[in-house]
């Protein structure tokens, strides 16, 4: 059956109320099939004139969430949505929209050209395209401000926030909120219609009062909070045109509509929304989950006490424990701080912190866990600490429960293998701050069991993070990819540039912070603890990336926490560390180095294919089950660009084999450095994609 040949909109007349439901599951997207159900419908009614009001509403979990995003980049099918709304505004029974759930993008831009809109308690509205590098596009910015003014339409369209149904009746976006079922309430709201309870209007005829602060305000915002994207300033452009003709101003939003559809920038974003999705889509995903209600964190430092915190905001029962009383103490303190600074942003109540404070339990003996479903090691980087606590715990829980470790790095494997029940040893890899980062990578051992690593999988939504499957390796999928092209930023520098040229090239590229930066805030003594540990591994063919951090570290500076690192933090002030200078050029001279320039686009095309190749070997040693999910991982834990959809999906927009050539170039400098990945080579012989093995090509 044809998309087109779906029905998923069906009109029942009661009396004079003509009840329009729309049923197109899961989110009831306005797939062509619903577009011209509409169409047809609201057609059908006014040339029968078989109802005095027409009640728009939809079943299932929400009304339209919005146009039917996997349409975009295809070929449009008709009727295009904004020739819809003005045929659906024009008509001459008034349409009453009801709205459930999450009234989003297309879906709330159908119920402004409506006559009158009635929420249902619950409902949250909003205008979302912005985050999937769009702007609505089908009236939102013409109808919002004729009903609500420019400063709510550029609020929401620029944040994409979701409105509760209470602010929204407040904006003047809603006539009335009910309670009850999504067909009794268009039911009444036919009915409180005929009774003039509730007033129709054409939001077409509504004059937008002008507002020119509002709209320079906000073009300042976006120039300082988006420099890198395109939708938002031609959003405003749009709601700009809200004042004159809306003729005038709907042929403005539709060109801009149409100019960012056509950006890589909508491909990355949308990449990205469909990738966080995508990468639940596991082996495991049949295996039932678990029941985790009580976690106990091992472990009170930094991690520790953001894994708890991120657990008690999710409502478990939490027990942190510490080897000494004063660690449990800070550990605690550490917790909530962290809770009040959810209720400082606006995230908590007061009311909320307490409760979930009032779930936490603080213990100095590791048999306090013995009822816990799981548990989460969250102790010092070091393999020997880490199997006696495994060893602890195997010896204290009870049957099924999960054991679980935060190792960034370290063998899951090994570990587990000190059990006696390796099936429920899994690697839980969050990241800092933990409470706040996205990510969970979800790290399964050879012998963990598939209903554990649902069970992973069921806790990262319970979480509200991201899970992602990784095999075992030396930093499984993120920091094993990092570790690799962390060096050729060292190399950069070495060979001729300098640390700050390098950040701000990679920030002009859409890096929130630059490497230098990153591992200022994050501390340099991780990495240099890191580099000691693999020092007897490293081939002897390896140029060494280190020199110049070890020789900051050995000055006991290591980035803010100690006020200097490669850049110098006083009083909110920063700037690079004229010391570190001193130190790269006496690292040049003794490797016999004769530094060059590097123009910013090459600093950019190096590192970034160094990303791509060891991403690439990660998913051809099936430690990522997919490209999309290396690209979700650097999306949601290393502050990759959003808009450029992840390393991989980048990496598309360069083609593999331009990506060959690159790193064969690159290889005639260092041969051990630069080698293409097998897999690479041989989808720049058969013209392949990443997206091709993301479809299982
Ligand atoms: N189109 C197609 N599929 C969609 C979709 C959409 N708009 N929204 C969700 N899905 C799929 C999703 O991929 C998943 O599929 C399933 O539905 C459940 O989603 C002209 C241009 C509505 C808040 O940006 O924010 O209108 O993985 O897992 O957590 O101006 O989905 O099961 O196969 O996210 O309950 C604007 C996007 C479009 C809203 C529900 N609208 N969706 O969250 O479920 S642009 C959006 C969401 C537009 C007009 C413009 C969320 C949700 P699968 P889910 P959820």
């Amino acid at each position: 059956m044809q998309d087109q040949d779906i029905i998923s909109v069906t009109t029942e007349i009661v009396g004079d109320i003509a009840l329009v439901c729309v049923d197109n599951p899961p989110v009831n997207a306005l797939s062509v099939h619903v577009r011209r159900g509409i169409q047809d419908a609201i057609a059908d009614i006014n040339a029968a004139a078989s109802a005095k009001v027409i009640v728009l509403y939809a079943v299932g979990r929400t009304f339209i969430a919005g146009a039917d995003i996997t349409e975009f980049g295809k070929p449009p099918m008709p009727p295009a949505l904004p020739d819809l709304l003005n045929e659906m505004e024009q008509s001459a029974t008034p349409v009453v929209c009801v709205l459930h759930g999450t009234a989003l993008g297309g879906g709330l831009e159908v119920a402004l050209a409506s006559h009158a809109r009635v929420g249902i308690k619950g409902l949250r509205i909003g205008l979302p395209e912005v985050l999937i590098g769009l702007l609505p596009g089908a009236g939102g910015t013409q109808r919002v401000p004729r009903l609500a003014g420019i400063p709510v339409a550029l609020d929401m369209s620029l944040s994409g926030r979701q409105v509760p149904a209470q602010e929204a009746l407040g904006m003047g976006l809603l006539d009335a909120l009910e309670e009850g079922d999504p067909r009794d309430v268009a039911l009444k709201a036919g009915q409180d219609a005929l009774a003039g309870k509730i007033k129709t209007r054409r939001t077409d005829l509504i004059e937008t009062q002008p507002d020119d602060a509002a709209l320079e305000e906000a073009r300042k915002m976006v120039a300082r909070k988006f420099p890198n994207l395109v939708s938002p300033q031609r959003c405003i452009e749009a709601i700009a045109a809200s004042t004159g003709p809306i003729a005038e101003g709907l042929k403005i939003e539709r060109k801009a509509f149409m100019d960012c559809l056509d950006t890589p920038q909508r491909a990355g974003l949308i990449h990205a929304f469909f990738g966080e999705r995508a990468v639940a889509n596991i082996p495991e995903k049949k295996a039932a989950p678990r029941d985790i209600d009580a976690i106990g964190v091992i472990g009170g430092g930094t991690m520790g006490s953001g894994i708890a915190t991120s657990a008690l905001m999710a409502g478990f029962k939490v027990t942190l424990v510490e080897v000494k009383a004063d660690a449990l103490e800070r550990g605690i303190a550490t917790i909530t701080k962290n809770l009040d600074g959810g209720v400082k942003r606006g995230k908590l109540s007061l009311d909320q912190r307490d409760a979930m404070l009032a779930n936490l339990i603080g213990a100095t003996d590791i048999a306090s866990l013995s009822d816990a479903d799981l548990m989460i090691e969250a102790v010092f980087e070091q393999m020997e600490i880490k199997k006696e606590i495994f060893t602890k715990l195997d010896a204290i829980c009870k049957k099924g429960a999960i054991l679980a470790s935060n190792t960034s790095y370290l063998d899951i494997n090994e570990i587990a293998a000190v059990t006696s029940r390796p099936e429920d040893v899994i690697g839980l890899h969050f990241f800092s701050p933990a409470h706040i980062m996205k990510l969970l990578e979800i790290v399964v051992g050879d012998k963990t069991a598939p209903e554990v690593v649902a069970s992973g999988f069921a806790l990262a939504k319970r979480l509200k993070k991201i899970g992602v499957r990784a095999g075992v390796c030396d930093g499984f999928i993120g920091n094993r990819i990092l570790g690799h092209y962390s060096k050729t930023a060292a190399y950069l520098v070495l060979d001729g540039a300098t640390p700050q040229q390098v950040d701000d090239a990679l920030e002009a590229f859409g890096f929130a912070m630059g490497p230098h930066k990153v591992g200022d805030l994050a501390g340099l003594d991780i990495g240099w603890m890191t580099r000691k540990r693999k020092a007897a591994d490293r081939p002897a063919e390896e140029r060494y990336a280190g020199a110049v951090a070890d020789r900051i570290c050995e000055e006991g500076w290591f980035g803010r926490k100690t006020g200097r690192g490669y850049y110098v933090y006083d009083e909110g002030d920063m700037h690079p560390n004229p010391e570190v200078a001193k130190i790269i050029d006496e690292e040049r001279a003794a490797a016999g180095i004769t530094p060059r320039s590097f123009a910013d686009e090459d600093i950019v095309d190096r590192y970034m294919t160094a990303m791509i190749a060891e991403a690439t070997r990660v998913v051809e040693d099936g430690i990522a089950l997919r490209p999309v999910d290396v690209d979700v991982v650097f999306l949601s834990g290393y502050g990759f660009p959003r808009f450029r959809g992840g390393p991989l999906h980048y990496a598309d927009t360069i083609g593999a084999a331009e990506l060959v050539r690159r790193i064969e170039t690159y290889a005639k400098e260092d041969p051990h450095y630069w080698q293409v990945p097998a897999l690479l080579r041989k989808m720049a012989e058969a013209g392949k994609s990443f997206d091709d093995i993301n479809k299982g090509g």
